[in-house]
């Protein structure tokens, strides 16, 4: 069983109140340490024969920096231990009693799954929005705090693609930063919270997510630019 549903309707109102008030809300011990260790097993052994690395400023984005090394959706969509847990109808109903609506597989299958591991100093998913507006990340392996990798964001703030201005939102609201383990989940409103992760600052560190990617309805009502993402596959700059 890679998942408890053990959430009662006090717990549910607590994570839905979480997640509205902060866009993110940790849902850690919904997964077992089984499932996190096979999935951590599986993707170290992916990355070495399909991590490819990228290193380059995301214009969209306002210039932010990408270097990590990734594993694409084509590869991930290969393993029946992700993709069976992806579509897992008892993770998706999870997911709509905490956001408090229902949620659809992400429509565009390179963005569906995408695992990333930071692993050289320097290493960073630099400040970005995500397309659609809800991700599952499993954070697989995080070193520890001062080494680097914790995330930051700003919430309740928008994607202007056309002028990103990414600093004018740290001058209205603070920067949250978070500290997740090895072996943490968290949910996080991604369309509406500039987030990144810290640069690492040690070279023998390394950090592995896995994240699933999931849409709302409005998401699907819009016409969605897949501009990052397309960037991540085929860097100009
Ligand atoms: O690594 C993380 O915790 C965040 C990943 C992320 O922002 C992304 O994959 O879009
Ligand atoms: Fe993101």
């Amino acid at each position: 069983m890679p998942f408890t549903i053990t959430l009662n309707l006090e717990k549910q109102h607590q994570k839905r109140q979480e997640f509205f008030t902060h866009s993110l809300v940790e849902l850690s011990d919904f997964f077992s340490n089984e499932i996190k260790k096979e999935l951590l097993n599986d993707l170290t052994k992916m990355f070495l024969l399909n991590g490819v690395r990228r290193d380059f400023t995301m214009q969209a984005t306002d210039c932010t920096p990408r270097r990590m090394t990734n594993i694409e959706s084509r590869f991930l969509h290969q393993n029946k231990r992700i993709t069976n847990l992806y579509n897992d109808t008892r993770l998706t109903s999870l997911l709509c009693d905490v956001v408090g609506e229902k949620v659809y597989p992400c429509p565009y299958e390179p963005e569906k799954i995408v695992a990333t591991k930071l692993h050289k100093e320097g290493d960073t998913h630099g400040w970005h929005w995500d397309d659609y507006s809800l991700a599952l990340v499993f954070v697989l392996k995080a070193p520890i705090p001062s080494a680097g990798g914790i995330l930051q964001c700003v919430p309740h703030t928008n994607w202007n693609r056309k002028s990103p201005d990414i600093i004018s939102w740290f001058l209205i609201d603070n920067i949250r930063s978070y500290y997740f383990p090895s072996g943490s989940v968290y949910l996080m409103q991604t369309k509406t919270t500039l987030h990144r992760v810290y640069p690492l600052l040690q070279e023998d560190e390394e950090r592995i997510i896995l994240n699933f990617a999931y849409a709302t309805k409005l998401d699907l009502r819009n016409k969605m630019n897949h501009e990052t993402v397309d960037a991540l596959w085929n860097p100009e700059s």
